[in-house]
């Protein structure tokens, strides 16, 4: 399966056009891209070419379930991997030019700090479990509703009540709130299928950091449909990745030299070691990864 990765970082890498893009950083990049990866027996599309920190995935994937923007819940975890957006503003705001590390704990250790400038925005979790919803308040004036609507609590009735739909979707491009958002979602659109009793999933990504984010980003929308497809009694089918600009920034040639040079080796599985009440009762103790051998770790540096 990892075949399919090195494949298309090796065609960008020679063929794909050269492009300024919004960090400054430039890229290599092609415009449209899929994948497919079975989720059969517990297969689980895990880069062996490089060790991927998985669980800093499932990290990412279970906050985002409970609807969190802020990253002060990450970092207790110790998950880092979206300080660098908060650590930009409040550099950029204040003139302050604290360590990333020093951010961070502050960001921990003090609530009303974090408040201030460790929130993201309305960003993934917030459209996921909370689009926003408006009531008529007379007048011709509307107000948000004190609950907004949870597309991930629809999306497992629907899965469940109705398995022949073909609208087992939910989406974070929320129009309306992009200008509120950090970063406007890169894997925005998700759609899940049932046929047979096995359940699909198919995710489109609208940009795609090919070096850094995709493995996170295969990892996680694999969980994710391991976790419906428990939820709602369907065995796992596979995951169909779409890519819309599909690229390798140019500071990555290090690791796309060293990893196009590497062998794919091994069919990682994830077990879950239970069954939660419901989707967003998961936590990161009911994930477990086997026979998963990577090579070793490259490091990179991320875009902001
Ligand atoms: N922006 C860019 N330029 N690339 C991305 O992959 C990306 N994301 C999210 C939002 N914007 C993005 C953030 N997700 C890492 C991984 C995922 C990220 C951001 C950074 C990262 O640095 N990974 C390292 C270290 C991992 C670790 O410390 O645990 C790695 O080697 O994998 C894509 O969703």
């Amino acid at each position: 399966y990892e075949d399919q990765y090195l494949d298309l970082m090796r065609r960008i890498w020679t063929e794909g056009a050269v492009q300024q893009d919004r960090t400054g950083v430039g890229t290599r990049s092609l415009f449209g891209a899929t994948m497919r990866f079975s989720l059969a027996d517990n297969a689980i599309p895990l880069l062996t070419t490089k060790r991927i920190f998985w669980k800093t995935a499932a990290r990412e994937m279970l906050w985002f379930l409970t609807g969190d923007t802020n990253i002060r819940n990450l970092l207790k975890q110790k998950v880092r991997i979206w300080t660098d957006w908060p650590l930009e503003r409040y550099r950029r705001e204040t003139g302050d030019p604290i360590s990333q590390e020093d951010f961070e704990q502050r960001i921990v250790d003090d609530i009303d700090f974090a408040e201030q400038w460790g929130d993201l925005g309305p960003v993934y979790g917030a459209q996921w479990v909370n689009w926003p919803n408006y009531e008529d308040a007379g007048q011709g004036l509307y107000r948000r509703t004190e609950k907004g609507i949870n597309q991930i609590e629809l999306l497992v009735q629907s899965l469940k009540s109705n398995p022949g739909s073909r609208r087992h979707i939910f989406e974070g491009w929320n129009v309306a709130e992009l200008d509120q958002m950090a970063l406007p979602p890169c894997h925005k659109t998700y759609q899940f299928h049932v046929a047979d009793g096995v359940l699909s999933g198919l995710l489109f990504q609208r940009s795609c950091d090919l070096g850094l984010g995709f493995g996170f980003n295969v990892f996680a929308a694999s969980m994710l449909i391991r976790m419906l497809a428990q939820q709602c009694g369907y065995e796992p089918g596979e995951l169909i990745w779409q890519g819309g600009d599909v690229h390798l920034y140019l500071n990555h040639a290090e690791l796309v030299e060293e990893q196009l040079s590497r062998q794919p080796a091994g069919d990682p599985k994830l077990h879950l070691l239970r069954k939660p009440d419901s989707i967003f009762d998961y936590e990161i103790e009911d994930f477990e990864v086997l026979d998963y051998h990577p090579q070793a770790h490259i490091s990179a540096p991320v875009a902001v």
